[in-house]
């Protein structure tokens, strides 16, 4: 496949001092995970998001969407990361600002090293009371389905963002100040179709950024952005991270 690259957006990188990037699920395609809303291969092509992914779901039918992400957990703890996120840590020690914003929950980025990113929809790896709202990495599974909490026996869900539901208030406000204040944003496969994560792409064209956008395909918000990349983040991003500094290892 071929990839080209736009020489002014290698040099607005390079010149570039606080970027922010913000990522969607298309950026672990290549690590073998799903998308949510790619026609046949999608999550939501096969399974209904009102029977899954909100609280009234988990309400109606805890051990349905208990079981259904223990799945999505397998696939994620069994994926690792690939070529698109390592080129965005590499990236990250090459600016003097970087800041990494993700919908995705899968845990990727910081298995490819990122200890800052903020993560929009939580991560999947962590449990949270449907009760009392205490958040755990650990959880006893043999139990019961879903496991009950140890401080209110309420039942345990995912700690990940569902409809209807309110963002991580701390990580939202740190996700809008960086694109507010960055000199250059990235939108990375994701289709920025879901709100409020869908704004801050425009809240970066709002404040003057240069924008670029990397998809398989354009999107609800291609029209905005100064620069549409093409192709697989797997192949931009390091392609992209080459051309601006070429004797990064
Ligand atoms: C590649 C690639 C490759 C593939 N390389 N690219 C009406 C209007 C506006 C808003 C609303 C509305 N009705 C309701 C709302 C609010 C709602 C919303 O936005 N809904 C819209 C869908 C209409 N939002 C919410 O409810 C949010 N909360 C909220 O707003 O609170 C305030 C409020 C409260 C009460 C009432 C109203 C408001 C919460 C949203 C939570 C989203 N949660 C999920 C599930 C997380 C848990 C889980 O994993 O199961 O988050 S949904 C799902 O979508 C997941 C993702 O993070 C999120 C975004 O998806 P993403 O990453 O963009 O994936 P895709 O599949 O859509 O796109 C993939 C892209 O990659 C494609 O473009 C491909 O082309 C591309 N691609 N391979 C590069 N190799
Ligand atoms: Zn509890």
């Amino acid at each position: 496949m071929e990839i080209t690259i736009p020489d002014k957006l290698v040099a607005d990188l390079r010149r570039a001092e606080k970027v922010a990037v913000l990522t969607g699920a298309g950026v672990s395609a290549e690590s073998g995970l799903p998308t949510f809303r790619e026609a046949q291969t999608g999550l939501w092509s096969k399974y209904d998001p009102h029977q899954l992914a909100s609280p009234g779901a988990f309400r109606s039918n805890p051990r349905l969407v208990w079981e259904w992400y223990a799945w999505r957990r397998s696939l994620a703890l069994e994926a690792t990361p690939n070529n698109g996120h390592v080129a965005l840590e590499n990236m990250s020690k090459m600016v003097s600002s970087f800041t990494l914003i993700t919908q995705n929950v899968d845990g990727l980025h910081q298995r490819a090293g990122s200890r800052h990113a903020i993560e929009l929809h939580g991560n999947i790896t962590r449990v949270k009371c449907f009760d009392c709202g205490r958040i755990s990495q650990q959880f006893n599974e043999s139990d019961f389905v879903p496991p009950h909490c140890e401080f209110c026996d309420g039942l345990l869900r995912p700690d990940v963002v569902w409809f209807g539901e309110s963002l991580p208030q701390k990580a939202l406000s740190a996700a809008f100040t960086a694109a507010q204040n960055c000199d250059l944003f990235f939108s990375i496969g994701t289709s920025a179709l879901v709100q409020p994560a869908a704004l801050l792409p425009l809240e970066a064209v709002r404040n003057r950024a240069i924008s670029a956008e990397i998809n398989l395909e354009k999107t609800a918000i291609s029209q905005n952005m100064d620069f549409f990349l093409p192709g697989p983040s797997g192949m931009i991003l390091p392609a992209l991270v080459k051309k601006v500094w070429p004797n990064l290892e």
